[in-house]
C-alpha cells in the first residue's frame, strides 16, 4: 500500500500548525475528507443543485437519482436486504434517537428492561433514559473489566424475557475496544430482544453485513468515514421499520394529507421528513467509493500495523497510563500522564502541530469507571504514518519534561 498516495488524497493534510507539520490524530472524532467528496459535493451544488423527490425537472431529477444512488451505495456497502432499511439521518446521534422515540416509544412498557454496556457514548445512553422516563422502563448496564472489556458472564446473565432491547457499540471511541457483537445479538434474540448497533467508530476500520450478523438496527455516521458532517444513516429490518411511527412529521414522509388525517409514505420516505442533506448523502455516497476502493483487507492490516507501533511506544513510556487495553481493539489510543492534567496535554501537543481530543470523549461513565476526569486520546486513520506517531512521542516528551 502507497501512504503517500492516499495522504495526497486528503488536501487537508498538507499544511503546517506553528511552523510544523500538521500531524492529524483526531479520527475518532471525525476524518478528514478526501479530494473525491469534495469534489462530489461542489459538483452537485455547481451543477446539479435541487430539491429531491418533488419537481420534474432535470435538475430535481438529477439531484434524485444521485441521492438515491447513495442510498444503494450505501445498502450494498452493507449488504442490507433492502435500500427501503436505508433512512438517512442527520448522524449516529439522530438515528439512535429515532429509534429510541419511534421503536422504544411504541414497544416498551413498565417493567421492561433496555441494556446497554458500561463503554457507551452518551448518545446511545440518554435517548434510552429518556425513553425509560417516558415509558417506566429499566435501563440496565453490562460492566466491563480494567481492560476495558464487557464481561460476558454478567452480560449472560443480565438478559432475560424482560429485556426488550439490547444497544451496543461495536468500537469504542474511548476505549478502542471491538465488542463481540456477533455472539451478543444471537445471545438477545435468543431472549426475544431487539439489538442497536451503534457503529458510529466500527464503520470505517472494519466490514459489516448487518444480513450475516443479523442486526435489526445498525447506525454510523458519514463523518467519520471520509464523508461530510450532519449525515447519518440508521439501517433497520424491514419489518421493524415498517411497524413504527413515523419520528418526525412533515415533507417527503407522507402519501396524503387533509386536516382529518395523514397517510405516510412508503420505506425508507417514511422516515425521511423534510428537505435532508442533499449534498451530504451523496457525499456519504463518494465517500463508502473511496474506502471500497482501498479495501478493508487493506485497511484493516495497516490500522493494525500502526496501532501496535503506537500501543509499544505507550508502553515503554515512563509516567504514561493507557486506558483501554481490550485484546480486540482498533485505532484508539487512550491515555493519562502522571502530573498532566489532558487537557494541558491537549494544548502542548497542538503547539507541536500534533492534533489530538482530550477530555471524557461523550463517555463520562467510561472516565467514571477508571477515576480519571479525562484522557487523552491519539486516534489513527488510514493516511497516518509511523512517523507521526514518532511526532506523537516525542511532542508527549516535551510535555513530561515541561512538566517534571
Ligand atoms: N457513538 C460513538 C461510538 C461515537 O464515537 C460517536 C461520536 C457517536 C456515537 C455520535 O456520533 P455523531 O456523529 O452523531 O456525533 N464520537 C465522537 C468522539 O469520539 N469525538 O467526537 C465525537
Amino acid at each position: 500500500m502507497n501512504i503517500e498516495r492516499i495522504r495526497n488524497d486528503f488536501p487537508v493534510l498538507h499544511q503546517e500548525l506553528y511552523g510544523k507539520p500538521l500531524v492529524y490524530l483526531d479520527n475518532a472524532a471525525t476524518t478528514q475528507k478526501p479530494q473525491c467528496v469534495i469534489d462530489r459535493v461542489r459538483h452537485y451544488y455547481e451543477r446539479d443543485n435541487s430539491n429531491i423527490h418533488r419537481g420534474v425537472h432535470t435538475l430535481s431529477e438529477r439531484s434524485t437519482t444521485a441521492y438515491e444512488a447513495s442510498r444503494e451505495t450505501i445498502r450494498a456497502f452493507f449488504n442490507a436486504k433492502s435500500s427501503k432499511e436505508v433512512i438517512f439521518t442527520r448522524g449516529t446521534t439522530e438515528s439512535i434517537n429515532l429509534v429510541a422515540s419511534s421503536w422504544g416509544g411504541e414497544n416498551l412498557g413498565k417493567g421492561d428492561e433496555i441494556l446497554i454496556t458500561h463503554m457507551e457514548h452518551h448518545s446511545n445512553i440518554v435517548p434510552w433514559q429518556m425513553l425509560c422516563k417516558r415509558t417506566g422502563a429499566v435501563l440496565k448496564v453490562i460492566p466491563m473489566n480494567e481492560a476495558g472489556e464487557l464481561d460476558m458472564d454478567a452480560f449472560a446473565s443480565l438478559l432475560s424475557e424482560r429485556t426488550k432491547l439490547l444497544g451496543v457499540v461495536q468500537m469504542s471511541n474511548a476505549l478502542g475496544t471491538i465488542n463481540p457483537i456477533q455472539s451478543m445479538i444471537q445471545q438477545a434474540h435468543a431472549v426475544g430482544a431487539v439489538v442497536l448497533v451503534d457503529g458510529a467508530q466500527a464503520a470505517a476500520h472494519m466490514p459489516v453485513d448487518v444480513q450475516a450478523l443479523d442486526i435489526d438496527f445498525y447506525v454510523t455516521s458519514a463523518h467519520k468515514m471520509y464523508g461530510p458532517t450532519g449525515v447519518g444513516v440508521l439501517i433497520g429490518k424491514q419489518a421493524l421499520l415498517e411497524a413504527m411511527p413515523p419520528y418526525q412529521g412533515g415533507g417527503d414522509m407522507i402519501l396524503m394529507v387533509t386536516f382529518e388525517t395523514t397517510q405516510y409514505n412508503d420505506l425508507p420516505h417514511k422516515f425521511e421528513a423534510g428537505t435532508p442533506n442533499i449534498a451530504g448523502v451523496i457525499g456519504f455516497g463518494e465517500a463508502i467509493r473511496y474506502i471500497q476502493a482501498i479495501g478493508f483487507d487493506t485497511i484493516v492490516r495497516r490500522e493494525q500495523v500502526l496501532l501496535n507501533y503506537a500501543t509499544e511506544q505507550a508502553q515503554n513510556f515512563d509516567g504514561l497510563k493507557q486506558i483501554g487495553t481490550a485484546k480486540e481493539k482498533a485505532c484508539v489510543l487512550s491515555f493519562v500522564m502522571d502530573g498532566v492534567h489532558p487537557h494541558d496535554l491537549g494544548t502542548i501537543l497542538d503547539r507541536e502541530a500534533v492534533a489530538i481530543r482530550a477530555g471524557h470523549h461523550c463517555a463520562m461513565p467510561v472516565m467514571q469507571f477508571y477515576k480519571v476526569p479525562a484522557t487523552a486520546r491519539a486516534s489513527f486513520s488510514i493516511y497516518n504514518t509511523e512517523s507521526e506517531v514518532d511526532a506523537l512521542f516525542a511532542a508527549l516528551t516535551k510535555a513530561r519534561d515541561m512538566f517534571a
